[in-house]
């Protein structure tokens, strides 16, 4: 794989290649813990991949492994070293953590988004996996675990609300409530990893998937993405959506005259026999 690096980052790397762009957690001797830096140059990484029209997948994945123990790492959630009374605490100061934006970010961008998971995901970086659209996982190195309860930094939305709706009620409390860990092939059968990949195929696995996707119909994947978020996302899954709906109809003749008589000052003619049923 031709990678080009699209911007360099000091805690992420971001690459691009083919229609595919690849984010990747750069931190792996804390297990790729994100601090408010690395929220940011997420946030600013996947910003850049939705906005780029030639890209159509962005792999989330991790750099690795440590070069202190040879442990491979996706991420391991908020960084404990971070914290303040009050939060977790950026360079400037302030109390922040916004990685829930780049959730949100992933959940509502018009493209799929693979999270790529080479070793450890856990914490907030379980819920990172949980809200990307599709997760492979290596076979021998990855492992799932939620530790929230224990640092008392908990996710009460997509990382566990709708992991439920993922794994099921009983599951998904268990996860939380217990803080086990799980191996890919655990996760497999719970329904929140797609395929269980031997390691080193697993990047490559990862480009291929975005190369078959890439291959389909940008728009329909789009609305489906968005029609399986709708049911979960209330009135913002139906505004997401409906935005489509938006630029669908803006591509009408009806659209076009509407803009047309506005701007004529005239009363527009939608014509004859367009009531179609
Ligand atoms: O859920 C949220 C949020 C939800 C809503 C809104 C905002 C949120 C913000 C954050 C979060 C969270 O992510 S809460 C959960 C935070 N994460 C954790 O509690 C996981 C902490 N780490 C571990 O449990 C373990 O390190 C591990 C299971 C991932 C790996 O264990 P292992 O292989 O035994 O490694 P370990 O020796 O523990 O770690 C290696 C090095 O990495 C250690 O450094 P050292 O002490 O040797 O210098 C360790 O301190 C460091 N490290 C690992 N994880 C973190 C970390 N340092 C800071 N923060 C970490 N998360």
């Amino acid at each position: 794989i031709n990678w080009t690096t699209a911007a360099e980052f000091e805690d992420i790397t971001y690459k691009k290649c083919n229609g595919v762009a690849r984010i990747a957690f750069n931190r792996p001797n804390v297990r790729n813990a994100f601090r408010p830096k690395t929220t940011k140059e997420l946030y600013d990484a996947f910003y850049d991949a939705q906005e780029d029209t030639s890209i159509g997948v962005i792999l989330l994945s991790a750099e690795g492994p440590s070069t202190r123990d040879g442990v491979y790492s996706f991420c391991s959630g908020g960084d404990q070293s971070a914290r303040g009374h009050q939060g977790y605490v950026g360079e400037d100061g302030y109390h922040r953590l916004n990685i829930l934006e780049v959730q949100r970010l992933i959940r509502f961008m018009p493209k799929v988004v693979i999270a790529v998971v080479p070793g450890w995901a856990v914490g907030g970086g379980h819920s990172l996996h949980v809200v990307c659209d599709m997760t492979l996982a290596s076979k021998e190195h990855a492992i799932f675990k939620q530790t929230d309860a224990d640092v008392t930094s908990f996710d009460g939305g997509y990382g566990s609300a709708y992991l439920a709706k993922m794994v099921g009620q009983k599951k998904a409390r268990e996860i939380f409530f217990l803080g086990r860990n799980y191996s890919a092939q655990e996760a497999y059968e719970m329904g929140m990893v797609n395929k269980v990949v031997p390691h080193d195929e697993l990047e490559d696995t990862a480009y291929e998937w975005a190369q078959e996707i890439l291959a389909k119909s940008p728009t329909s994947i789009k609305m489906l993405k968005f029609a399986m978020n709708l049911t979960d996302d209330g009135m913002v899954g139906q505004q997401v959506f409906a935005g489509e709906a938006t630029r669908l109809a803006y591509m009408t003749e009806e659209a076009a005259e509407g803009r047309n008589a506005f701007l004529e000052k005239r009363k527009p003619n939608f014509g004859e026999n367009k009531w179609i049923p």
